[in-house]
């Protein structure tokens, strides 16, 4: 039945059956390989959102997706009332991968969020000493850790929390990238973490500046408070290491991870610590049915493994100079500012002749690339890590015909 429909008619069902919490570009993907995605008539497209950061191996990258195929047709879930046999594997390989004791497994990005937030007030109750019910986490302007009724309690977009109250309390909220506002904070003895995003996405690929999350975390060690980073969408490579924090060297106290952790392909989330954290959580204190399964353990296993045996966090690094380089040279109005790390970039659009960073994507789609604006005027580019060089330049030529085209 599907293959009779055109674009025009899914766009309608999902219009008229779907909840309209979402505005998407109109363009509707039937394949996609790699960079590249297809429409359902065919037209090709390099793929320059990755699922905002999931899809960081490529589409439908064969290893992974014959991971998920093998493990589908043995067992796919046994919940955790039983042990399975793809489960411990993957706690020893990820814990390694990332050098923490130990894994926390969910399925969502806004699940392992939660998940490190009740880490970090049940560490506060049994191994700070804050009385029961008086932990503070401290959290940033601008954040982004997903959707359910906590994270937007920590929201300060109204489009993220307006009209969902009431909220949770136990939020601090200060501006990012501001080690003054983080040193007052901390003065607060009931404080027990301090969640961050190394970059903050959702606000616009807004990169701190340099030594920042260094500072926090020495900040954080001398006041006995959780360093808890969310790398959720900045981690597996995305940002040219392997962790955002990589580039300061900074090990977080509890690390956060989805997204990219399944390549996109299933969800996949997890929080890593080590035991003195991890441990304060006991048995039947949380969980999640789907949390940890067969299919998620091997996929995740195999997306990891891609990572390291493609190098793509120097891919990363090396394609993202090139992708800041050639816009930054291009001579447009429209063009404000070029910023980013690795292949997480964003450019900042100026208005001209009444068109802004949402006609720009429509030409962009039009001439076959694919992104997102954020905030109005703000366009995120990050194409999958395994885009080729050459596919690189191919899109990036196709960018900036389309702001061109405005001028
Ligand atoms: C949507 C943005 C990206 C995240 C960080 C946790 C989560 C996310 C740092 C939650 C999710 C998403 C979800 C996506 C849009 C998106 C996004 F534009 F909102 F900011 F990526 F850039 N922590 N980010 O970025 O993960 O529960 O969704 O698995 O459609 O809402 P999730």
């Amino acid at each position: 039945m599907n293959e009779l429909m055109t674009s025009e008619k899914l766009m309608h069902l999902e219009e008229k059956y779907g909840a309209h919490n979402y505005h998407p570009l109109p363009v509707v993907l039937a394949k996609g390989e790699g960079a590249q995605v297809w429409d359902v008539e065919g037209k090709q497209y390099y793929d320059f959102l990755s699922a905002y950061s999931a899809v960081n191996q490529g589409h439908c990258h064969p290893r992974i997706i014959k991971a998920l195929v093998d493990q589908a047709s043995k067992m796919t879930l046994t919940s955790r009332a039983f042990y399975n046999d793809s489960l411990g594997v993957y706690e020893k390989y990820v814990t390694e991968y990332f050098g923490y004791e130990k894994v926390l497994p969910m399925n969502s990005g806004a699940e392992a969020d939660e998940t490190a937030l009740k880490l970090c007030r049940k560490w506060a109750y049994m191994r700070k000493g804050i009385a029961e019910g008086q932990a503070k986490i401290i959290v940033c302007d601008g954040n982004f850790h997903g959707r359910t009724i906590t994270i937007i309690s920590m929201s300060t977009d109204p489009d993220s929390y307006g009209g969902f109250g009431p909220f949770t309390p136990g939020f601090v909220k200060i501006p990012y990238n501001d080690l003054n506002a983080l040193a007052e904070a901390l003065k607060d003895p009931e404080v027990a973490g301090f969640l961050v995003e190394p970059i903050q996405g959702e606000a616009g690929v807004f990169v701190p500046d340099e030594g920042y999350l260094s500072k926090a975390y020495a900040m954080c060690k001398e006041k006995n408070v959780l360093f808890i980073a969310d790398e959720v969408q900045t981690g597996i490579a995305r940002t040219g290491k392997l962790l955002a924090c990589d580039h300061e060297n900074v090990r977080p106290d509890v690390l956060i991870l989805g997204k990219a952790l399944s390549g996109g392909v299933y969800p996949v989330s997890a929080v890593l610590a080590d035991d003195d954290i991890m441990l304060c959580i006991k048995p039947g204190e949380h969980g999640s049915t789907f949390g940890g399964n067969p299919v998620a353990a091997r996929v995740a296993m195999e997306a990891l493994q891609v990572v390291k045996d493609e190098n793509l966090a120097e891919r990363a690094e090396y394609l993202g100079k090139i992708f800041r380089e050639e816009l930054r040279a291009v001579k447009s109005d429209m063009i404000a500012l070029v910023r980013g790390k690795g292949l997480l970039n964003a450019v900042v659009i100026r208005p001209k002749n009444g068109k802004e960073a949402w006609d720009v994507c429509l030409k962009m789609k039009e001439n076959g690339v694919l992104a997102k604006p954020t905030h109005g005027d703000i366009i995120r580019f990050a194409p999958p890590l395994v885009i080729t060089e050459e596919q690189l330049r191919e899109a990036i030529a196709r960018i900036i015909k389309s702001i061109q085209f405005f001028e």
